[in-house]
């Protein structure tokens, strides 16, 4: 659900500012990353794709190919409030995109692609927070 995104979205923008750097991520692409859920970000910028890896990588959510590591994933998601309710979901979800964009080489273009793909997915399904949502529950990270 939507609520659920809510609060694995809070969690994992903790790590963003620790990217940014590596990543070469400016806060004029993205300066907070609840605003990956907004109807105006536009997931596109290739420094985002680094930087998501990045911050998976942190919580050893992907495999040395940067594919999401399906039962790491599924236990992260479940940790928070109702996790058990999205984490197969989600998975499904990452895993869709990722086949569609395979062919292409570079991680972190192809990383940016399976975002966007993500985002657009999870929007169809109902499961995107809206960024007030995720507001009200980055407090408790
Ligand atoms: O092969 C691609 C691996 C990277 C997948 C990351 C996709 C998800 C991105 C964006 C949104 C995040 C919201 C919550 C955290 C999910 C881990």
């Amino acid at each position: 659900t939507a609520e659920v995104m809510s609060h694995v979205t809070a969690h994992f923008g903790k790590a963003l500012d620790e990217c940014r750097e590596e990543a070469g991520l400016s806060t004029d692409v993205l300066d907070e990353f609840k605003n990956f859920w907004s109807e105006d970000f536009e997931v596109v910028h290739r420094e985002l794709g680094c930087a998501l890896i990045c911050m998976s990588n942190k919580l050893s959510l992907l495999h040395d190919d940067t594919r999401v590591h399906r039962v790491n994933m599924l236990d992260y998601i479940k940790n928070f409030p109702n996790g058990e309710v999205l984490s197969e979901k989600m998975v499904t979800l990452i895993k869709n995109c990722e086949k569609q964009f395979d062919n292409i080489k570079d991680d972190c273009d192809r990383t940016v692609k399976v975002a966007a793909c993500f985002k657009a997915d999870a929007k169809k399904e109902g499961i995107a927070p809206e960024v007030a949502m995720v507001e009200t529950v980055i407090e408790l990270y």
